[in-house]
């Protein structure tokens, strides 16, 4: 694991929540498959962390409609809808309460918007004025809201391994999403996370690498583990 530099230049972790009532605030991120169930479910276990898993059951049964599955058959048609809600659940996630020091999300407002909705703006598969309506609703909640982080851990994959985890898992919305697409999606987490060279990267970063084997993972979560309560104490 490698922690990379903070926005400003500090290697650092950042202790923003030291001595506030908010709650240190991790986000972990990565592409589809890359593990990030798993690693929630590992700290899970703690009993400083709360743990809040991305609501994809939500985004399958909504009043009766699996908007999930709308946008993987028709993005152009039904993107703008499926990733609006996926803003407010996020949101929703971002402001919610917890009880213990720290709250470690699954995913974020942050790479919905600069990995997910940019990926389906720039193959054309989302139409600029959907584009430009989502954005301008980012853009809002940004100011408006509170949903900085502390830290961003990022499973960090090749888009080959997830691809395999993808067809394996046999999520059935997701039957029909080509190598291609997690390649790109792939790229939009590199450049944010990795090269630092696209969008505001809202904490420092944590790299982890998520290709090998869930049973070789055990040494990183102990490092992250480590790095965490090395941030917040
Ligand atoms: N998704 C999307 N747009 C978003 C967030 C997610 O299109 N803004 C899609 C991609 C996947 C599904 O939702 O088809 C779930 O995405 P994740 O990668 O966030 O979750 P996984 O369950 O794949 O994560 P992991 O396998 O790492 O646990």
């Amino acid at each position: 694991a490698r922690v990379v530099p903070t926005c400003s230049g500090k290697a650092s972790l950042s202790k923003m929540s030291k001595g506030n009532s908010k709650p240190f605030t991790i986000f972990v991120e990565g592409n589809i498959g890359s593990g990030k169930t798993t690693f929630l479910k590992h700290f899970a276990a703690l009993d400083n962390v709360v743990t809040l898993a991305e609501p994809v059951d939500r985004w399958r049964e909504v009043r009766g409609e699996n908007f999930l599955d709308l946008m993987y058959s028709d993005p152009s048609r039904w993107g703008i809808t499926f990733q609006t809600y996926v803003q407010l659940t996020m949101l929703d996630l971002h402001t919610k309460p917890v009880e213990r020091p720290i709250k470690m999300m699954e995913r974020s407002i942050h790479s919905a918007r600069y990995c997910f909705v940019e990926n389906l703006h720039s193959s054309g598969l989302m139409p600029n004025p959907d584009f430009i309506a989502l954005d301008e609703w980012f853009n809002w909640i940004l100011k408006n809201h509170d949903v900085a982080g502390n830290l961003i851990i990022y499973l960090r994959t090749t888009p080959e391994v997830v691809h395999k985890r993808m067809l394996s898992r046999a999520r059935t919305e997701e039957s029909c999403v080509p190598l291609d697409y997690l390649q790109k999606l792939h790229q939009f987490h590199e450049d944010w996370l990795y090269h630092r060279k696209s969008f505001n990267c809202p904490a420092p970063v944590l790299v982890i690498d998520a290709d090998k084997d869930l049973e070789m993972m055990a040494a990183d979560f102990l490092t992250c583990e480590a790095k965490i309560s090395d941030a917040v104490a």
